[in-house]
């Protein structure tokens, strides 16, 4: 048994502006004030998160001159250090500023996009000297209200032009930093380019760098799709590509609300966590998630100790899953028939044909056969509530 407190080997990190988020919506004002950077590293440290990411613009706003954020950044630098607050991922604010209302690197305007790329390659080159690891584009006004507006395979062509860009610059300065593309369905755009993480799986194999680039998905967008998240964190575990994690919570449908982890879907949670627990997923866990907006600075740390307690205790029912002996005997018995046909685990060969083809299959035994799943979906519902 655990007291659920985070270590940093949990690697939990949250962004400046998450805990930062004033509480502004589409409807309505600011409800809680500005937390200055520095504030904000301490507050991480106050509740034992591991590490911040932030947007260029979180930190240096975005007129600052030179000298304005060598200073920004240097005190900000000290920070961490005086905490021991860590800075893993940075990421590149490319939808905020006017400038961007109609996309960045898929912008119409050749001037918006080397301005995008601009800004990417100066918020690279703080990151790198930040200590960070990974680095996010997400594409937020990557998108279109109107399809009359530009063609859907251009700005494929040039998100590409753009990423393979950012690849050999990285590659140029023999910065270690790896690239982690976010998948948005939609908001704040109609709809967006790339809008799943299986989508963006597809685009990196197109890249002239894929080693460089995975994915970051994120809980809400994937679920603003209606789909499965702990699939598209499968898919992208499998093929090497769960390179970060942006942890929050809503339900389906809804738009991109960013609740704490845990708070929404519990039963999605916790296949999610048990997954990446499962498979040994070592890189941070960021919360992309702010507090809501009835909440004052004491309900955002309120916000930031549960998304993490909220991990660790589906991480403790996890073990419990595992560590269940009726659930084991189940699995064994659900995968009873798994160790057949041992000639087709080598793939193709005329042998393995001509087996397959000559074999009698008793198609009406095998689908008589019960499965179990409602005992076993059962029993995880039972470990999850605590009865078990
Ligand atoms: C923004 C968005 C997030 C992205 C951030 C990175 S910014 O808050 O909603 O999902 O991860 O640009
Ligand atoms: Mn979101
Ligand atoms: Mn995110």
């Amino acid at each position: 048994m655990t007291d659920f407190q985070p270590l940093p080997e949990h690697r939990f990190t949250f962004g400046l502006w998450t805990i930062g988020n004033v509480g502004r919506d589409p409807f309505g004002l600011p409800t809680r004030d500005p937390i200055d950077p520095v504030d904000i590293v301490h507050v991480l440290a106050e509740v034992g998160a591991y590490g911040v990411n932030y947007h260029d613009n979180d930190l240096v706003p975005i007129d600052a001159t030179l000298a304005e954020e060598r200073a920004i950044v240097e005190r900000f630098r000290k920070a961490l250090a005086e905490t021991g607050v860590k800075m893993p991922m940075a990421t590149t604010n490319t939808f905020s500023d006017p400038i961007f209302k109609d996309g960045a690197f898929t912008s119409n305007d050749a001037r918006v996009r080397a301005y995008a790329m601009q800004k990417v390659i100066r918020t690279m080159d703080i990151a790198v000297e930040l200590g960070a690891e990974t680095f996010v584009f997400w594409g937020g006004r990557e998108g279109t209200e109107t399809d009359a507006s530009k063609s859907a395979a251009d700005a494929v062509k040039r998100m590409r032009d753009a990423i393979n860009f950012f690849c050999e610059y990285a590659l140029s300065q023999k910065y270690n930093l790896r690239f982690a593309m976010e998948a948005k369905p939609n908001e704040p755009r109609s709809d967006l380019y790339l809008p799943t993480t299986g989508a963006m799986l597809g685009f990196i194999a197109t890249l002239d760098h894929p080693e460089m680039v995975g994915v970051n998905p994120e809980v809400a967008h994937e679920h603003m799709a209606g789909l499965n998240f702990m699939h598209a964190i499968a898919q992208a575990w499998e093929a090497g590509k769960l390179f970060h994690i942006d942890l929050n919570d809503q339900l389906f449908g809804r738009y991109d609300q960013d609740f704490r982890f845990g708070s929404a879907m519990i039963k999605q949670n916790f296949f999610l966590v048990k997954f990446l627990e499962d498979v040994g997923y070592a890189g941070c866990k960021h919360f992309d998630a702010h507090a809501y907006r009835t909440e004052d600075l004491d309900g955002v740390k309120d916000f930031a100790r549960g998304c993490m307690r909220s991990y660790l205790i589906l991480k403790d029912k996890a073990a419990r899953f595992n560590a269940d002996a009726e659930i084991q005997g189940l699995l064994r018995e659900i995968n009873a028939f798994d160790g057949g046909f041992d000639y087709l685990k080598g793939g193709f060969s005329q042998d393995a044909l001509e087996k397959l083809r000559a074999h009698e299959f008793d198609r009406a035994a095998i689908a008589r056969r019960g499965l179990k799943y409602e005992r076993l979906d059962q029993l995880t519902f039972e470990i999850i509530t605590g009865v078990r």
